[in-house]
């Protein structure tokens, strides 16, 4: 494949990260240089920003010649089944979280693609890893089957970069709350809701109780750290599996109270649903030196900065 410059491809494009990463990779490459591409209907942020297609990431053929015709050399990965959707229906998350990924990785080998983007999860981790500043080499025992599926898909990405030197990086995110792209069925997804009905009623019924701390980050630092993960020189990501990432951690008390200092008259109620079960085998805190020392990530955002930026820019959504 003759390239002279990066062509890069965004599969699930129009997600909660998909949204904000294409038009972060848009700023970067040039808009024409990153083709977005989803099952659904391109999002209205993206229309008129830059290419677009309709791609399955499932069919493995069509994937292929999309990424032969637009000479494409970077993938971003974006597209999956997430934990309360997987919980439902397990066989179709494992089935899809897996095969997207084994698609995306044999078509970089055979076309010796510059890079891929594939992010995991906190959600490897399981109930007998430890819960505070868990670290990034620890026992890792994933309940559920899409933490299963990150687990075993972090060691298929370090299997392709070992064995067939695909130069394949990836993440741990934390919950990623952000304003712009509704989340997409996870555990986390509590902490956009809350902000979106303490503007809407100002009451909110949480799925979560309220002691339940979990690792977070604001959209924006997630952005960047995917972007600095990706532009980093090839001798310093270390890690071929997954980077542990921290921004912040708190509770649903904790997020409640930041938005009452704004809305006084929000009320915060509880009722823990299946979910409860998800969010009590995940890690409360997480150790992300390797990332810092490898790379240099530092979260510029704490709960204090997020909440002011989120009820800003959905104040204006709203009115
Ligand atoms: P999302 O559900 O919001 O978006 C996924 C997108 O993939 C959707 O637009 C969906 O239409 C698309 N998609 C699904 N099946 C597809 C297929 N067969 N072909 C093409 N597109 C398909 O998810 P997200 O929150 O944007 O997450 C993106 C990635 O980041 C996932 O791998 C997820 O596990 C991971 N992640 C997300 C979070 C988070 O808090 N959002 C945290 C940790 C990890
Ligand atoms: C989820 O809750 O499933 C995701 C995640 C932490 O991977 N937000």
């Amino acid at each position: 494949m003759t390239v002279t410059k990066e062509k890069i491809l965004v599969i699930g494009a129009c997600g909660q990260i998909g949204v904000e990463l294409t038009s972060a990779l848009r700023q970067l490459y040039g808009n024409d240089n990153v083709l977005a591409s989803d099952l659904r209907e391109e999002h209205p942020l993206l229309k008129g920003t830059g290419p677009y297609v309709t791609c399955d990431v499932m069919n493995k053929e069509m994937l292929h010649v999309l990424i032969l015709r637009h000479n494409i050399t970077q993938v971003y990965l974006l597209a999956a089944i997430l934990s309360a959707t997987g919980e439902k229906n397990p066989g179709l998350a494992w089935h899809i979280n897996m095969q997207s990924l084994l698609n995306v990785l044999e078509i970089a080998k055979e076309e010796k693609l510059h890079k891929i983007y594939w992010p995991s999860s906190i959600a490897v981790f399981g109930a007998t890893s430890p819960r505070e500043n868990t670290p990034q080499h620890t026992v890792i025992e994933p309940t559920t089957i899409y933490g299963i599926s990150k687990y075993a898909g972090e060691r298929w990405c370090e299997y392709y970069n070992k064995n067939y030197g695909v130069d394949v990086r990836s993440l741990r995110y934390p919950g990623l709350i952000s304003y712009k792209s509704a989340p997409g069925g996870g555990t986390t997804d509590y902490a956009v809701e809350i902000y979106h009905e303490a503007l809407r009623d100002q009451d909110y019924e949480c799925f979560l109780s309220e002691d339940t701390y979990l690792p977070m980050m604001y959209m924006s630092d997630a952005i960047r750290a995917t972007i600095e993960l990706m532009e980093a020189p090839i001798e310093k990501i270390k890690i071929r599996s997954s980077y542990n990432l921290s921004g912040m951690s708190f509770s649903p008390k904790e997020i409640g109270a930041c938005i009452q200092k704004h809305i006084p008259e929000f009320k915060l109620t509880y009722k823990p649903d299946f979910r409860q079960q998800i969010a009590n085998g995940w890690p409360q805190s997480i150790d992300d030196s390797n990332a810092q020392e490898d790379w240099g990530w530092k979260p510029k955002y704490d709960l204090d900065s997020m909440t002011e930026d989120m009820l800003l820019n959905l104040k204006s959504q709203y009115s």
